[in-house]
């Protein structure tokens, strides 16, 4: 049988004459950092000093031992960041340039000195530049020319911490005749049963080569053998009714555990297994009326996907632990989300991402890594480009959740709109790969799952990529340049990207800015602003419906995140309300890899902002939305659970100090995973420009409003509200700050983490009107009275 040593103790790393202890799986900073030779490159201006870092080489040691007598030894890395030469015992083992692919190499009978140098990946890149010529490219860094995380050079929400390093498991693998080299699951289901297809690679010794092996698989309780002489077996698994997967919200997520072994007449040499799961899955793309779709359908169920992309969690990605993989995605399942876009510029996710996934039924949508920038197409990026994918291809295709392979990020609509195309007069750049290339391997490999060619991609260059009627289609704009009703100004086919941004809780900001005297312009708030024209676009948004607080940072900061939360929300509402027109929002983005202001839910530290619990509350199976338009203004209820919902909806026209106009009930029947829309009867419609109406709709504890102006041109009474504080029975360290409001209090707010930075609470944004009450409970915090209670609330009144 194989026998694995992992290789993750006794390395150092060199640096000038000295060596460092070094953790592996880990990289260059994170050593340099925990050595005390270089700060947090997290915290204040420090990342500004830290360019050396990626601009030198570096080398890690170990010793290896030699103690088997097996007749192969490979040594063996799960990843490389990224232009390594590999040497044991001063013999070259060979070199390296593509941190998104594993590694082996035959050390048979070798021991002595390991070492593993690497290159700056700024010399490694533009050594490869001077060979394929220059590429546009949407940031000032030279990413497009190497395989590796392209956000480790810098994004709009991401520091620029060029890596090197060990950044994935190592081991050594001994093993004789034969090993399993990979396994391809092809899992179908048809007319109810569920069919496995294993493909099985084996690589043979010399002394294999020929030699009769058997290959063995089972699922539950289904088993199947094969002998084989060459290198491939494929063995074919029947199981009658086996129970579905699910996404979450359609069903239970069953997974089966597979089982593969290999053997030859004295015993098992090597075993596989995976969780897999029995779905059918289907990109419904075809033509209709309004142009042409993008519906994701899973056992034949048509899906809206509630969905957020996603970035690498931690700028050093080595330190994303499975536990962390955990709790972020338990956090997106606890928001509604069902959909996770693994998106291009960072990376093929470690495993355990994917099998959180598949138990909480979290659909992904994995990008092909390219994001931003023209691909050069020559070696010897082609050929690491096909090694990449067919190594992520196959150890990702196990996965049930796993719903989508997509070419690349924004680069063919940057071909057509960013003036790539003149720019690159007829050079190569990626249109070989996201066309040519990955669909090739895709259906070579993985053939029962779909393929998009990018995102934004209308299908076909009939039609300009970001066309909203076809495919795919990101929303900018908005953001961009303007308010967030525009989101309200079409209706997309799928909203694979949208997003606005707000700066992260204050605990977030205090810790990650120790000393500063915080203004939204201070130099640490501006460094950890990486968006062009971040701080304007959040100025003109909050302006746009509020007086812009001067000299008031915590009301920049609340009102701030207010729009953030108020924006995602009007464009997930209008969006939904389009279903199945519209059959998709991916909000940019669920979390970021720092502390940084940016369009994330959750911050750099993993504290929720409001609008977190606002995607909770707009991605829920019930949301009812008060929607104006050319139609007047109409109700929409969306009901995207399996049962009819039967409900009546009580409208009340309201006064701002709470006093009634008009109110009318209506009784709605919604049919499962469907869409009622209605026009508000004129009677319950708030004067037009009315500084002093709106409009309240109730259900079943949901609730819409609609203030026909601007908040700074509405007059909202003076806030007044109690407060008090109630210990929760049993449960430490846990209060629920209860706020009764005796007026109007519009998106009232407990920044529970300005009472202790450990504490967090269950709710975000709340409007309650005269005589309501909110019950926020916190947790992780002692001793808090009404009065510090009440120093962490905020409301959106302008007064
Ligand atoms: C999209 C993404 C990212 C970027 C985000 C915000 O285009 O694909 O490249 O971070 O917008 O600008």
């Amino acid at each position: 049988m194989k026998d694995v040593t992992p290789l993750t103790d006794g390395w150092t790393l060199r640096h000038d004459q000295a060596r460092l202890p070094a953790v592996v799986p880990g990289c260059v900073h994170t050593d340099l950092h925990a050595a005390g030779i270089i700060p947090d490159p997290y915290l204040g201006l420090n990342e500004a000093e830290l360019d050396w870092v990626g601009r030198r080489s570096w080398t890690y040691f170990t010793d290896l031992a030699h103690d088997n007598d097996h007749e192969r030894s490979d040594l063996v890395f799960d990843g490389l960041d990224t232009a390594a030469t590999i040497t044991l015992d001063g013999r070259g083992l060979g070199s390296t340039r593509n941190m998104h692919r594993s590694y082996r190499f035959d050390v048979t009978g070798a021991a002595g000195l390991l070492e593993v140098s690497f290159d700056s990946a700024y010399d490694e890149a533009e050594s490869v530049r001077a060979l394929t010529g220059d590429r546009p490219n949407v940031y000032p860094e030279p990413s497009q020319y190497i395989r590796k995380m392209a956000c480790n050079f810098g994004w709009d929400w991401g520091p620029t911490l060029v890596t090197a390093g060990i950044w994935r498991p190592v081991r050594l693998e001994h093993w004789s005749t034969a090993r399993i080299a990979s396994v391809r699951p092809l899992v179908t289901v048809e007319g109810g049963a569920g069919r496995v297809e294993v493909r099985l690679l084996a690589e043979r010794t010399s002394g294999g080569q020929g030699r009769r092996l058997v290959a063995a698989a089972s699922v539950k309780g289904v088993r199947t053998e094969v002998a084989f002489e060459d290198d491939e077996a494929v063995l074919m698994l029947e199981v009658e009714d086996p129970r579905l997967w699910w996404p979450r919200g359609y069903g239970e997520q069953h997974l089966y555990r597979l089982e593969v072994e290999l053997r030859d007449e004295n015993g098992v040499l090597d075993s596989w297994e995976s969780k897999i799961g029995f779905r059918t899955l289907e990109l419904d793309r075809s033509a209709d009326e309004h142009g042409s779709g993008f519906t994701l359908v899973v056992n034949g169920e048509r899906i809206f996907a509630r969905g957020v992309n996603w970035i690498p969690d931690d700028a050093f990605p080595a330190r994303i632990t499975a536990e962390r993989y955990r709790t972020r995605l338990q956090q997106a399942a606890d928001a509604n989300i069902d959909l996770i876009r693994v998106w291009g510029g960072g990376i093929y996710e470690d495993d355990a991402f994917y099998g959180v996934c598949d138990e909480l039924g979290l659909m992904v949508w994995q990008d092909f890594l390219f994001a931003c920038s023209a691909y050069p197409e020559e070696q010897p990026l082609r050929g690491e480009v096909e090694a990449e994918a067919r190594d992520n291809v196959v150890r990702l295709m196990p996965h049930p959740s796993l719903v989508l392979w997509n070419g690349n990020n924004e680069n063919l609509w940057g071909f057509r709109d960013w003036g790539w195309e003149p720019e690159l007069a007829g050079d190569s750049w990626g249109e070989g790969y996201y066309l040519g290339l990955l669909p090739r391997l895709v259906a070579e490999l993985d053939p029962t799952r779909p393929y998009a060619a990018g995102s934004p991609w209308s299908g076909s260059w009939d039609h300009h990529p970001n066309d909203p009627a076809h495919g795919t289609f990101h929303s900018w704009e908005v953001w961009n340049r303007q308010d967030y009703s525009e989101y309200r100004s079409s209706v997309p086919r799928f909203v694979a990207e949208f997003g606005w941004q707000a700066p992260p809780a204050m605990a977030t900001i205090r810790r990650a800015l120790p000393g500063e005297e915080l203004a939204p312009d201070s130099p640490g708030m501006l460094h950890h602003q990486k968006a062009e024209d971040g701080n304007g676009k959040l100025n003109r948004g909050v302006a746009r419906h509020f007086d812009l607080p001067e000299n008031d940072f915590d009301r920049w900061h609340y009102l701030t995140q207010v729009v953030q939360a108020r924006a995602v929300a009007a464009g997930i509402e209008h969006w939904r309300s389009h279903w199945p027109v519209c059959a998709g929002t991916v909000v940019w983005q669920l979390n970021d890899c720092w502390p940084v202001s940016s369009w994330a839910a959750i911050d750099g530290d993993g504290r929720l902002k409001p609008l977190y619990h606002e995607l909770r509350r707009v991605y829920a199976d019930r949301l009812m939305t008060l929607q104006p338009g050319d139609e007047g203004l109409v109700l929409a209820v969306i009901n995207q659970s399996a049962t009819e919902w039967r409900t009546s909806v009580t409208l009340r026209r309201l006064e701002a100090d709470g006093s009634i106009v008009h109110r009318g009930v209506h009784e709605v029947t919604v049919g499962g995973r469907s869409v009622l829309r209605f026009p508000v009867p004129g009677e319950l419609v708030p004067a037009e420009q009315s500084a002093k109406e709106f409009l309240v709709a109730d259900a079943d504890g949901l609730r819409a409003l609609h203030f026909p102006v601007r908040d700074k041109d509405f007059a909202y009474p003076r806030p007044d509200y109690d407060v008090t504080v109630e210990e929760v029975a049993g449960k430490r360290d846990t209060v629920d700050v209860v706020v009764s409001a005796h007026t109007l209090l519009r998106d009232l707010l407990l920044q529970a983490d300005r009472l202790d930075p450990r504490a967090a609470v269950d709710q975000g944004l709340r409007t309650l009107l005269p005589g309501e009450q909110a019950r926020f409970r916190v947790t992780g915090c002692s001793s808090v009275d009404a009065k510090r209670a009440r120093s962490a609330l905020f409301c959106s009144d302008t007064r």
